[in-house]
């Protein structure tokens, strides 16, 4: 084989891997209703459904799903919170929105875990009492993305 045939087969390989590399990533990404058939509500255990739905990996996404504010429900919202402090304490002060109180609409709205730390959600609404009260808060730290 020639030093040019040869360089052709080593970049074909280069790209069948990439390929199957990305394939694979894309095979693996899940998709989380979070709550299942509760949605995003208040009072549900979502530390609880975030532990028995672990292990999360980067590039799986959460599905946010609640009704807009109106007579008959409650708003929620969905916040990043800054740190675990603040996740524990329910404060608001340092979190940032991720989704408003009409985004959980229809079909919901998603939010594709890209980073290997702590995603610490919790609902934003009444101050933090659907965070303390209501549960509405759980921690996600997504792993390496398995292959295969
Ligand atoms: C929610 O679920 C977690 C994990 O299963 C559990 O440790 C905790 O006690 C539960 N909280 C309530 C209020 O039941
Ligand atoms: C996540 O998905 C993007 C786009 O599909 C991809 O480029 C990236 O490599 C994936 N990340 C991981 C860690 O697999
Ligand atoms: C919501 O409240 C408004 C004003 O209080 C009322 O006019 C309307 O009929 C209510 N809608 C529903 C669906 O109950
Ligand atoms: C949040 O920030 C406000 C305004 O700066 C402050 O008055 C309040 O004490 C803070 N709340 C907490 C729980 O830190
Ligand atoms: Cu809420």
């Amino acid at each position: 084989m020639g030093p040019r045939n040869s360089i052709l087969v080593a970049g074909i390989v280069v790209v069948l891997a990439l390929t199957f590399a990305s394939e694979m990533s894309t095979v693996n990404a899940a998709r989380f209703i979070v709550g299942d058939d509760k949605h995003w509500t208040f009072g549900y255990n979502y530390t609880d459904w975030a532990q028995k739905n672990a292990p999360f990996h980067v590039n799986d996404t959460l599905v946010f799903m609640y009704d807009p504010p109106s007579n008959l429900t409650h708003p929620h919202s969905v916040y990043l919170m800054n740190n675990l402090k603040s996740y524990l304490s329910c404060n608001l002060n340092k979190s940032r929105m991720v989704g408003n109180v009409i985004q959980g609409a229809g079909s919901g709205f998603e939010f594709t875990l890209k980073k290997r730390k702590p995603h610490y959600f919790a609902c934003g609404e009444r101050n933090g009492f659907h965070c303390t009260v209501g549960q509405m808060k759980f921690v996600i730290t997504p792993r390496r993305p398995c292959r295969g």
